[in-house]
This record gives C-alpha cells, sequence and structure tokens, in this order.
C-alpha cells in the first residue's frame, strides 16, 4: 500500500508544492481505512488554512460547454483578475481512462498549462456519495494551498448537480439553445438550484438562437420562481471561443456572491452545507461499518437462509442482524470523542 507522510503533505500544501499537493489529494481520494485514518488527520492539520475560496459549481449536460467554458473563463479569472483558479469535477460515471477526461483535458488545455492553476479530474467511478466526498475533502485541500477560486464541473444528471450545489456558494447553469424546445430536457429541480444561468455558444450562426432563448429562459424562471422573496437566477449568454459575454457572467456570479455576504447568507448557507456533511458522514460510516463487520457477516448467511425456508420473518432477521452489529460497534476504531 502507497505510503503518506501527513508532515510532509502539509507542509508540502502550505508551500504550494504541486505534487504534494496532488498526492494529498490522491490521499483524500481513497477509500482504504488505513489512508482514511491519515486524510482525517490531514484534514484536520490544514482545517484553519480552508473555506477562504470563492466555490462555484457548474452544471450542464454533456456537450453544453462546461469543459471549454473553465478554460475560458479560468484563463480570464488568472490572467486579468489574479486569482489562483482549481478545478475540480463530480461525475460518478467517469472512469481515469475513459473518453470524457481526455476530451476535458484537451480542452482545458490553455488554462492547465498556467502556474496559478490546478486541474483535478473527478475521482473514478464510484457511488456519488464518495466521489462528492472526495471532491469536498480535495476542495479543502486546494483552499489550503491558496487557490482562491474553485471551480466544480459537472454532469447534467440531476444528483450530482444537488451534492455539488451542496458544496458550493453559486451555481452556475450552462445551457444550450436548441431552437424550438428551449426548455425540454432541463428538469425544473436543476433549474431551481441554478443561482446564474447562461446560455453558451453564442457565437456565430447560434448568437441569435441563443438570445431567443436566453429571453424564454428568463420568462420560464420567473414563472418557477413564483415566491417573490426569493432571488431569481439571472440568464445571460455567452461564448468560449469569442469570450462575448464571460465578464457578464463572472460579475453575475460575483453580485450573487455579495448579495450572499451581505444578508448573511453565506455564512447560513455554508453551516447548512456542514450540517448535511456531518449526516452524510455519520450515515457513510455507519453503512460500511455494517457493510464490512464480521459479526455482522457471521449471523446474514444463517439470516439470509432462514428467511428463504421462512423460519424467519424479515422484521426478525433485521433485529438479529442490528444485535450483531450493536455487540461489534463497540470494537469500532470510531474512538469516543466529545463535542468540546
Ligand atoms: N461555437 C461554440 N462551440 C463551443 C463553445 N464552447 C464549447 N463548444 C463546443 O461544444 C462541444 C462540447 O464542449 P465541451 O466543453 O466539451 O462540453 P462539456 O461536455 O459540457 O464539457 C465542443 O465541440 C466544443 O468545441 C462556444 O462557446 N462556441
Ligand atoms: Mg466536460
Amino acid at each position: 500500500m502507497r505510503k503518506f507522510d501527513v508532515d510532509k503533505l502539509v507542509e508540502g500544501i502550505t508551500q504550494g508544492n504541486r505534487a504534494l499537493i496532488a498526492q494529498s489529494i490522491t490521499l483524500v481520494e481513497s477509500v482504504k481505512p488505513a489512508h482514511r485514518e491519515l486524510a482525517h488527520q490531514l484534514l484536520q492539520r490544514i482545517q484553519p488554512m480552508t473555506g477562504k475560496a470563492f466555490r462555484v459549481g457548474i452544471s450542464g449536460v454533456p456537450g453544453a460547454g462546461k469543459s471549454t467554458f473553465i478554460n475560458a473563463m479560468g484563463v480570464k479569472l488568472v490572467q486579468e483578475r489574479n486569482h489562483r483558479v482549481a478545478v475540480l469535477a463530480v461525475d460518478p460515471s467517469s472512469s481515469r481512462t475513459g473518453g470524457s477526461i481526455l476530451g476535458d483535458r484537451t480542452r482545458m488545455a490553455d488554462l492547465a498549462a498556467l502556474d496559478d492553476v490546478f486541474v483535478r479530474p473527478s475521482p473514478s467511478a464510484g457511488h456519488l456519495g464518495g466521489v462528492a466526498r472526495a471532491t469536498r475533502e480535495s476542495m479543502l485541500v486546494l483552499e489550503a494551498a491558496g487557490y482562491d477560486v474553485v471551480l466544480v464541473e459537472t454532469v447534467g444528471v440531476g444528483q450530482s448537480e444537488v451534492a455539488v450545489s451542496g458544496m458550493v456558494d453559486t451555481f452556475l447553469m450552462l445551457q444550450v439553445a436548441r431552437t424550438g424546445d428551449q426548455l425540454q430536457g432541463i428538469k425544473r429541480g436543476i433549474l431551481e438550484l441554478a443561482d446564474v444561468i447562461a446560455i453558451t455558444k453564442a457565437d456565430g450562426d447560434n448568437e441569435q438562437a441563443a438570445r431567443v432563448a436566453a429571453r424564454e429562459l428568463a420568462i420560464a424562471m420567473k414563472l418557477i420562481s413564483s415566491d417573490n422573496d426569493k432571488r431569481r437566477a439571472p440568464v445571460l449568454t455567452c461564448s468560449s471561443y469569442t469570450g462575448d459575454g464571460l465578464d457578464e457572467v463572472w460579475e453575475a456570479v460575483l453580485k450573487h456572491r455579495a448579495e450572499l455576504e451581505s444578508d448573511g447568507d453565506l455564512s447560513a448557507r455554508r453551516h447548512a452545507q456542514q450540517r448535511d456533511w456531518l449526516w452524510n458522514m455519520v450515515r457513510d460510516e455507519l453503512s460500511e461499518a455494517l457493510r464490512t463487520s464480521p459479526e455482522v457477516q457471521a449471523v446474514a448467511a444463517e439470516v439470509e437462509a432462514k428467511l428463504d425456508t421462512e423460519t424467519l420473518s424479515a422484521l426478525e432477521g433485521a433485529q438479529v442482524i442490528l444485535g450483531a452489529f450493536a455487540d461489534a460497534i463497540t470494537t469500532f476504531p470510531w474512538g469516543r470523542r466529545s463535542a468540546d
């Protein structure tokens, strides 16, 4: 098993050492129990240096232009606004050898070549909860390393959007204009997550269609946000090819952030996210412990066999398994810690 030296990693993160930052991310992505223990130590150590970045989620269906947008926007943020930019992705379907990531690598080539940029593809295929956890913890590593803008790309397939909106301050949704059916395939629940919407590829022959789509979507947003108090996501157009509209999109993102800050909503949002993460972690640890407990495994086969022969009901079986788990749980390496 790969060896990690937490002291060395923390020092490397503090110094902005790219190789050690990358190694730290590899550590927090790992699901091996020994690695998790080290990752906890690492995250604990860097905790005071986290939380300072502007966290922005970027979603849109495959082909919407997310990677191209992040490349163009990222270069501007570094060169015109002096930011240090980190790019992460949440794509539970991705695999490290798969085409989508290679595609992204080439689309983000300009950005990835800059010194003040760190691009990391999605942790490879796994359940969404695990991928989201790894991405969130990677974000903390990158914040501690001094990246002050973190862009989190996600694929437009529902649950991963929800996971990303649970880790960012501002959620930017990219849409492509398809004349006639602008609103088809856009799920209302996802639209409701959006803080800013941009119709991409507003260039050449597509420019006019993009503007029409933006107007229609703005009207649709008015209809779905019936709650007058709730802020309505602005709908803009942009092109990652010509650069048109990119400044306006970033200004809208900044405006959303400023509104969050002035209303005290930013800390409220982050606290709510922390509570969600807390319970997610508790649930993950519990189900992992349940799944791997030898005591549970020892009775599970017998319980299932009795279920098959109808000598035990599911309810009784569940009691037996939970009883075994309750006995086993005292030996789990969680340790007892109080909250003070
Ligand atoms: N005309 C035009 N094409 C674009 C623009 N942005 C992206 N594309 C193209 O759209 C396709 C999908 O882009 P990509 O960034 O990979 O989308 P992703 O799947 O959302 O990451 C590629 O062929 C891009 O070259 C744009 O601003 N204008
Ligand atoms: Mg992409």
